[in-house]
């Protein structure tokens, strides 16, 4: 035993007879001979110099759903028919939920050139319930139905000041403007509408009014150069008109959280830290109540970290609030979903396909008429539903898993079910492979 203690001492083992020491000189490697291939000599062709040596690079593509590779509208339309038909709802989600944004607007003309009727309505008539509020807001363009979620936003029952302010901070300026542009052209009634500023201001009070119509103006800094000297000023600034202050100048935040850009914005976050060892988050905290407060930490969490905002909204809404989830969904399955899936992971240490599987298949908590739970303490107190035959609980019962598996399949990248077909047929190969050789294994074994 001591013999074998550390240091360890090479030479107390006895030498392996014929092993030991290892004779390196012993080993030649075979020549290497090259075999020529047949055929002419490949003659390598330089690719053509790129036109501009620094152009903008474009992100990577981070949603889950893409166009889908040979989408064929016609026959498209013909499967939606069908389906609404035979009243297929799986057929309805397997084909809306696989195809992307563009491709689904693409769907409204044919439709209605072949069947003489519009696939909204025979949608909006056939499916109820989230299935159809979901299946509404995915034959939306993204601007449509960020001004459709404004409007009903404003003009509901009470006001969804959670859905002013996710749309308001999340959007880039151009989406701002187009989403205010057909905020007045929006109007299921047909009458004339007002602008959307005009309804924000009509809608909302005090602080918060002007936190939202300072973003509704989508007038934010877009450069992306940040100036070092200034971030510390607005740092300063920030810390002035806040913690340093009796009370607080909110029109100073407003003025640097909604005007400035994102880049400088979280360089002027990182000097606020540094300076003042306090997060902004925490001095916003501190700072300000209510809505006033909700709205700027949204606008800060989106500057921070977008996708990272969006996974705590997913996670808010999951069991509370289908309008949010299937607002968050649809809107961001294009943009930064695969993002949002990790944050998610990140952050609640959960699968985001399986929370919304789980949740979406439950009854919804709160979710009365799209109205998020605070408005239903502050209205009336909510009537006992009435009783439900069995024949429309099981109807509900259906639409509910149709809701489910639409929105879990947006947490998922779109792929061709022919490669889906071709990986599992690998998969089982593969399996009976492993399979084979644990058999030939254990009879190897059971020989000796
Ligand atoms: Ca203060």
């Amino acid at each position: 035993m001591s013999k074998l203690a550390y240091p360890l001492q090479l030479d107390a083992y006895p030498p392996l007879a014929g092993v030991y020491p290892l004779q390196l000189d012993v080993y030649t490697p075979p020549e290497y001979i090259p075999v020529p291939l047949p055929g002419p000599k490949p003659t390598y062709v330089l690719p053509p110099p790129m036109p501009n040596p620094s152009p903008p690079v474009n992100k990577e593509f981070r949603g889950t759903i893409k166009d889908f590779p040979g989408a064929d509208p016609l026959k498209d339309v013909e499967v939606l028919r069908k389906a609404i038909k035979s009243k297929d709802r799986q057929a309805i989600v397997d084909l809306l939920a696989s195809r992307s944004n563009k491709q689904r607007l693409l769907l409204l003309i044919p439709y209605k050139t072949a069947y003489g009727k519009d696939l909204i309505k025979d949608l909006n008539s056939e499916l109820s319930g989230d299935f159809k509020k979901l299946v509404m807001a995915m034959l939306k363009s993204p601007s449509e139905f960020d001004a459709s979620e404004m409007k009903r936003a404003i003009e509901g029952l009470g006001t969804d000041e959670d859905c002013l302010i996710e749309i308001l901070s999340s959007r880039s300026n151009s989406e701002i403007k187009e989403m205010a542009r057909l905020y007045k052209t929006v109007d299921e009634d047909g009458g004339a509408s007002e602008s959307m500023e005009d309804a924000i201001t009509g809608d909302t009070s005090c602080n918060f009014r002007k936190l939202l119509i300072s973003l509704a103006q989508g007038n934010r800094d877009e450069s992306t150069n940040v100036d070092l000297s200034l971030a510390k000023k607005d740092a300063q600034a920030l810390y002035a008109a806040g913690e340093a202050k009796w009370g607080t100048d909110e029109s100073k935040f407003n003025a640097v959280l909604c005007g400035r850009s994102k880049n400088h914005l979280r360089a002027v976050f990182e000097e606020y830290l540094e300076m003042f060892e306090v997060d902004i988050e925490k001095s916003i905290r501190r700072e300000m109540s209510g809505d006033l407060k909700s709205g700027m930490l949204a606008v800060v969490k989106c500057i921070k970290n977008t996708p990272a905002y969006f996974a705590e909204q997913l996670y808010k809404s999951i069991k509370a609030c289908r309008t949010t989830l299937i607002r968050v969904m649809v809107s961001r399955s294009e943009v930064d979903m695969l993002d949002i899936r990790q944050e998610y992971l990140k952050k609640y240490h959960k699968s985001l396909a399986k929370d919304i599987k789980v949740s979406s298949l439950a009854e919804p908590m709160a979710s009365v008429g799209g109205q998020p739970m605070k408005k239903r303490q502050a209205g009336r107190p909510k009537a006992s539903p009435p009783p439900l035959s069995l024949n429309r609980t099981a109807h509900q019962g259906t639409t509910r898993i149709s809701f489910s598996n639409c929105v879990a399949a947006m947490t998922k990248t779109n792929r061709n079910p022919f490669c889906r077909r071709i990986v599992k047929a690998l998969m089982l190969h593969l399996q009976s492979a492993k399979m084979h050789a644990r058999q030939s294994r254990c009879s190897l074994a059971s020989e000796h």
